[in-house]
C-alpha cells in the first residue's frame, strides 16, 4: 500500500490537470473534479474506435485487435476531452509513449485507479472502469495514439446535401412568425434544436440536426440560422419556409463546436464558417448552400514556447464588424486568426499571438474588441478587430477559469463601460474596463469583481434596456445553486445579489436540473433559462420578467429533451449581450 501511494504522489505530479477551485465541494468520487465539471471537460469525442488505426508499438506491452478496439472506444469516451484525441495535451496533460513508456503499467495503472487531486477522475475506484479495463488502459496508453482520419474536400463534399437549393426556396417570409424574436434551442442528447416562437412561447417545430449539438448562429439578414453539432455537422436551416427546416447540411470534420457567418458590408449571408476540433482545421463554406470552399488547418506552433502543437483545436469564432473578416481562435496553440475572407483563393491570415488554451468570448459593446477567455491560464485577451492587433493579455483580477460565453456588456456607474465575465473555477464575475478613449485608466483593466454564489458558473447575461446582471452556476456541487441564479442590480453593484430559485419554479420531478445559460428576448425585457435535466428526464425552460425578476411563464413539453443553450435570432444575429 505504502508502494502504492509513493506512486500515486508522482504520478499526481505528472498527470495534475484541470485546476479548479472545489474548496467547499462535497465528495464527488472524483478527487479534485466535481462529476459535473468532469463531465463537462470529458464529455465523449463522437470519433468510432474504427475510425482511428492503431499503430503497434514494440516496446509497449501486446495488445489483441479486440483489446485496441476496446481501449480506442474507452479512450475516446472518457479520456480524449481532456489529454486530446492525439494525447498531446489539453487541458489535460500529455500521455505519449514517450512519456509513458518508461512509466510502465503498474505505474499507469495507479493513477487509472485513484485518479490526481488536479482534476484526473479516479475511474477504477470510483467504479467506472472495471479492473481489468484499468489494466488495459495502462497498458494501451503506453502504445502509439491511434490517429483518426483526416478529413478533406473529398469527404465533406460526399457528405454535403443541398436538400432544397437556393431558386426552389421562398421568396419572402412564409410563415406569420415575428422571426427576429425566435429562440433556436439546443436540445443537447437528442440531436435537435427547438424553434420556440418568443412572444407565444410556443414550440414551432423541432429540426433534426448533428449530434449534441453545441451553438446556433444567425446570417447577416436573420433569414439562415446555423446549427453545429458536437459530430461536426452543420445545418442550415431557412427561417423563411412557411415550417422553418433544414435546407442544407454537411459534415465538416468529426469534432466541432463552433460555426458563424459572414457580417461585414457586401459580404451579408455570403460565406459561412465552421472549426472543428478534429481535424484541427476551419472550413469556409457558401452561406446559402454550405458548399465547402476552402479548408484551412490550424496545426502549428504554441505562442508561448513555440512548440509545435499536432491537434490545436478551433474553440470560439465570431464575424467582424470593421472588416471581412472571421476571428478565429485557436485553443492550444493560442492564436488568434484574422481570417480576411475577401479574396478566399488568396487568402490572407492575420495570426495573433494571444494565449493558449482560448475557449469562449464576445464583442465589447463598441464590437471592436474581441475578449476572448484562455481559461486554462486564468486570462482574458482583447483583441482589436479594427487593427488587427492585441491590445493586452488582461491577468491581473482575474479569477479561476474564465467562462464568459460571449460575456455580458454594460455601464458601471463608477468606471464607465465594462465587459465581464464569471468563472468555472471560483465564485467571482470580474468587470474589465473597455472604454479606451473616455476611461482610459479603466480601460483593459479589471475595475470591480462581485461574488456570485459559487464557483462553477459557465454564463452571465445583461441586455442593453436592462438593470440586470443574471450569473449561473450550472456546475456547482451544491444543488441549491446549481438549480438557482443570482442576479445583479446594475445600478447599485454594491448591493448584495439576489438569488432567484429558477428550477424550483419549473415544478420538475427528480433530476439534477441544472439552471444554464441566461438568454434574453429581442426587447430585453424577458430573460430565459433553460432546466437542464438528464435525457430521460423532464426539463423545461423558464421565463422572467426582467424588470420584477418574477416568473413569467414555464415552457414544458415531452419534446425538450435536455436544453441548454439558447439563441435568440435578433440578440444573436446583432451580436447583442
Ligand atoms: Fe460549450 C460555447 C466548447 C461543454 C454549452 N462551447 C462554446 C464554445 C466552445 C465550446 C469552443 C464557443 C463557440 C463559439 O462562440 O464559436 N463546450 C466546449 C467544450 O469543449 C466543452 C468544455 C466540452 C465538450 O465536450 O463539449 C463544452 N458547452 C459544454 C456543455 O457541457 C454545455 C454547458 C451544454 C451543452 O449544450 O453541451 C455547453 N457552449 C455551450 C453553449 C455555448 C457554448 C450554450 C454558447 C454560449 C453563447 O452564449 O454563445
Amino acid at each position: 500500500m505504502k508502494a502504492k501511494l509513493a506512486v500515486l504522489a508522482t504520478s499526481i505530479a505528472l498527470i495534475g490537470t484541470v485546476q479548479m477551485a472545489v474548496a467547499a465541494e462535497k465528495p464527488s468520487g472524483h478527487p479534485g473534479t466535481p462529476e459535473t465539471e468532469m463531465r463537462y471537460k470529458g464529455a465523449p469525442v463522437p470519433i468510432k474506435p474504427e475510425e482511428a488505426k492503431e499503430t503497434i508499438t514494440p516496446k509497449a506491452p501486446p495488445l489483441t485487435t479486440a483489446e485496441f478496439t476496446r481501449a480506442k472506444q474507452i479512450y475516446f469516451e472518457r479520456c480524449a476531452g481532456c489529454h486530446g484525441v492525439l494525447r498531446k495535451g489539453a487541458t489535460g496533460k500529455p500521455l505519449t509513449p514517450d512519456i509513458t513508456l518508461p512509466r510502465g503499467t503498474d505505474y499507469l495503472k495507479v493513477f487509472i485507479n485513484y485518479g490526481s487531486p488536479g482534476g484526473m477522475p479516479n475511474f477504477g475506484t470510483g467504479g467506472e472502469l472495471s479492473d481489468a479495463d484499468v489494466n488495459l488502459m495502462a497498458k494501451f496508453l503506453q502504445h502509439e495514439p491511434p490517429t483518426p482520419p483526416e478529413y478533406g474536400m473529398k469527404e465533406m463534399k460526399a457528405s454535403w446535401k443541398v436538400l432544397v437549393p437556393p431558386e426552389a426556396r421562398p421568396k419572402k417570409q412564409e410563415n406569420n412568425y415575428n422571426l427576429s424574436n425566435i429562440f433556436s434551442v439546443t436540445l443537447r442528447d437528442s440531436g435537435e434544436v427547438a424553434l420556440i416562437d418568443g412572444d407565444s412561447k410556443k414550440i414551432i417545430t423541432i429540426v433534426k440536426t448533428g449530434y449534441a449539438v453545441h451553438i446556433s448562429r444567425l446570417s447577416h439578414s436573420g433569414r439562415y440560422l446555423y446549427v453545429i453539432g458536437r459530430d461536426a455537422q452543420v445545418n442550415l436551416i431557412d427561417l423563411w419556409m412557411k415550417t422553418p427546416d433544414n435546407v442544407a447540411v454537411i459534415k465538416t470534420g468529426l469534432e466541432a463546436r463552433s460555426v458563424d457567418t459572414s457580417k461585414y458590408k457586401g459580404y451579408e449571408d455570403k460565406y459561412a464558417i465552421a472549426g472543428t476540433y478534429w481535424p484541427p482545421q476551419f472550413t469556409i463554406m457558401n452561406g446559402d448552400t454550405l458548399e465547402p470552399l476552402k479548408i484551412v488547418a490550424t496545426r502549428g506552433y504554441t505562442v508561448d514556447t513555440q512548440e509545435y502543437h499536432p491537434e490545436p483545436r478551433v474553440a470560439s469564432i465570431v464575424a467582424s464588424h470593421f472588416k471581412p473578416e472571421f476571428v478565429v481562435n485557436v485553443k492550444e496553440t493560442g492564436q488568434t486568426l484574422m481570417v480576411d475572407y475577401s479574396d478566399i483563393n488568396n487568402l490572407k491570415v492575420t495570426t495573433i499571438g494571444t494565449e493558449r488554451f482560448l475557449h469562449d468570448g464576445g464583442w465589447d459593446a463598441s464590437k471592436r474588441y474581441f475578449m476572448v477567455a484562455a481559461n486554462q491560464r486564468n486570462t482574458i485577451a482583447v483583441v482589436d478587430a479594427k487593427e488587427d492587433k492585441l491590445v493586452k493579455l488582461v491577468k491581473e483580477g482575474v479569477g479561476k477559469i474564465p467562462h464568459p460565453g460571449r460575456g455580458a456588456n454594460f455601464n458601471d456607474p463608477k468606471f464607465g463601460p465594462v465587459w465581464a465575465t464569471s468563472h468555472l473555477g471560483d465564485e467571482t464575475v470580474v468587470l474589465i474596463g473597455t472604454d479606451p478613449v473616455k476611461h482610459p485608466k479603466q480601460a483593459w483593466n479589471v475595475v470591480r469583481t462581485l461574488k456570485a454564489q459559487g464557483s462553477g458558473s459557465l454564463f452571465l447575461k445583461t441586455h442593453p434596456k436592462s438593470k440586470n446582471l443574471w450569473v449561473d452556476t450550472p456546475l456547482n456541487p451544491d444543488a441549491g445553486i446549481s438549480q438557482s441564479i443570482a442576479v445583479f442590480d446594475l445600478k447599485n453593484l454594491d448591493k448584495p445579489f439576489e438569488v432567484v430559485k429558477i428550477a424550483e419554479m419549473a415544478k420538475l420531478g427528480e433530476g439534477a436540473k441544472r439552471v444554464v445559460q441566461p438568454e434574453y428576448n429581442k426587447a430585453g425585457d424577458e430573460v430565459w433559462f433553460s432546466v437542464w435535466n438528464g435525457k430521460t428526464q423532464e426539463s423545461a425552460i423558464v421565463v422572467i420578467d426582467d424588470k420584477t425578476r418574477k416568473l413569467k411563464a414555464v415552457i414544458k413539453d415531452k419534446r425538450l429533451v435536455t436544453p441548454t443553450g439558447k439563441f435568440n435570432v435578433y440578440n444573436t444575429q446583432h451580436d447583442v449581450y
